[in-house]
């Protein structure tokens, strides 16, 4: 049975999304990230990514981490895929074609659009969106998204989802990179088919139960 290290305030949301999709059974250990807290070597300080007893798990001090078995990954994407293949069923990729594709668009999201959008969301954030610097971050993030969103973007013009014709692990890791773009409306307008397609990912019942859950942890 799969372990799952990470609050669901992380990109923790990756592989949980998957694994409530899934149905599978798995064990969740929310460790929270260091820099949230103001002594995270404090004796009582909740477990963490500085904490010893997670170092041991992995000495990256970042979430998430999955443990399955004698298996260790610590990357959001590569674990979400795994566990797609091992548990998904037809959530994972059915041939070689499509684990290659959904290789491609992990590598796509993790690359190409989640560090711009993690510009976007911190700048929301931290109420910075409509200050100089921030309008400027923000509209180098929207140009670093410009090509990769255009790819998207004339995908799902004549695809409901990523892979085949059914909601896939593919949908999720990309669904979940470009949340953290969500926040930036004029994106939507500029890439009606993608953000429409986002909101069909984000309708779906083990999406909205994670966030429900996510937006109860601590902020
Ligand atoms: N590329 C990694 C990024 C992992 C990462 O940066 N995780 C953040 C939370 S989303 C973290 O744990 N930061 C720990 C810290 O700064 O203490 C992945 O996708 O798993």
């Amino acid at each position: 049975m799969p372990t799952i290290y990470g609050v669901l305030r992380s990109r923790a949301t990756r592989p949980l999304w998957l694994l409530a999709e899934a149905g599978t059974e798995f064990s969740h250990v929310p460790v929270v990230q260091s820099y949230r807290l103001a002594d995270p070597t404090a004796a009582d300080a909740p477990l963490n990514t500085l904490s010893p007893e997670f170092l041991k798990i992995s000495p990256q001090s970042a979430v998430p981490v999955m443990v399955d078995g004698d298996l260790v990954l610590t990357e959001s994407l590569a674990i979400t895929l795994c566990l797609a293949r091992q548990y998904g069923g037809d959530l994972g990729p059915l041939d070689a074609n499509e684990l290659a594709l959904a290789e491609q668009w992990a590598l796509f999201g993790g690359i190409s659009i989640d560090l711009p959008g993690i510009d976007i969301i911190y700048t929301y954030a931290d109420g910075l969106a409509d200050t100089p610097d921030g309008a400027a971050k923000i509209a180098a993030a929207v140009d670093r998204l410009s090509r990769p969103l255009a790819r998207l973007e004339t995908h799902l013009t004549t695809h409901e989802y990523l892979i085949g014709n059914r909601f896939t692990v593919a949908d999720i890791m990309v669904a979940e990179c470009l949340r953290y773009s969500q926040p930036h409306k004029p994106l939507h307008a500029a890439y009606p088919k993608t953000f429409a397609w986002l909101a069909r990912c984000q309708a779906r019942p083990a999406f909205v139960d994670m966030m429900a859950r996510r937006n109860a942890e601590a902020a």
